[in-house]
């Protein structure tokens, strides 16, 4: 029985402790593998947002704009999505399809991410699932215009979206971070892992 925002669905504390620990400690084998890096926006600047990924592509940015790579940076190929995660996504997503992509965003504490659409991904039929892990995050959800009204929720370590239907288009972003909120993370911020079908 998921909290329903505009069509957002979010599951509350889906994911109890131990399950938190045990795909934040796979998250970590992927980052040694596939270290963290601050992709540039178009305009050259570096995003607060530090990421990497999992699964057939990677979310990357540079000035020539956002896109899929099926590579890290550094010419590695991404490393598989831990079946920690899958099991995530199999649980609330309502596909049999596995996701190409985990997106693993880390946000410290001054780091954000503004109202955007995602709209990188060949079919918006499949939903986004995204996983909180660590400190609170403010999560803001608008609609398919970006000057519409927008709600705001908190979204807390072990809080599992499912974004679908219409709510896959909306506008959304994480205005702040409680830098400090959650003890699961050894040097504190959030990460928030996001699962997609690309292509
Ligand atoms: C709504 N991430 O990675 S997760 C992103 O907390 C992103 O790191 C935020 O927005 C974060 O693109 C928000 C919730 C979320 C993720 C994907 C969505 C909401 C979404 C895709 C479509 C619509
Ligand atoms: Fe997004």
């Amino acid at each position: 029985k998921p909290l329903n925002l505009r069509g957002f669905e979010i599951y509350k504390s889906l994911l109890p402790p131990p399950d938190q620990q045990a795909i934040l400690d796979d998250i970590r084998a992927v980052t040694a593998q596939a270290p963290m890096f601050s992709p540039l926006t178009a305009w050259g600047k570096p995003m607060s947002v530090r990421m990497s990924s999992a699964g057939k592509y990677g979310w990357y940015s540079d000035r020539k704009g956002y896109r899929y790579e099926p590579a890290h940076p550094n010419g590695t190929p991404w490393p598989a999505i831990p079946q920690s995660v899958l099991d995530v996504w199999h649980a609330v997503s309502g596909t049999t399809r596995q996701p190409d992509c985990c997106l693993i965003n880390h946000y410290t504490e001054k780091a954000r991410m503004g109202l955007h659409q995602d709209k990188d991904e060949q079919d918006f039929d499949f939903p986004v699932v995204s996983i909180s892990l660590g400190d609170e995050g403010l999560f803001r959800i608008g609609g398919l215009e970006r000057k519409g009204k927008t709600e705001s929720i908190w979204l807390s370590s072990g809080d599992v979206c499912v974004m679908g239907g219409a709510a896959r288009l909306a506008y959304h972003g994480i205005d702040r971070i409680r830098f400090g909120s959650s003890g699961l993370l050894k040097n504190n911020g959030r990460i928030n892992l996001t699962l997609r079908v690309v292509d």
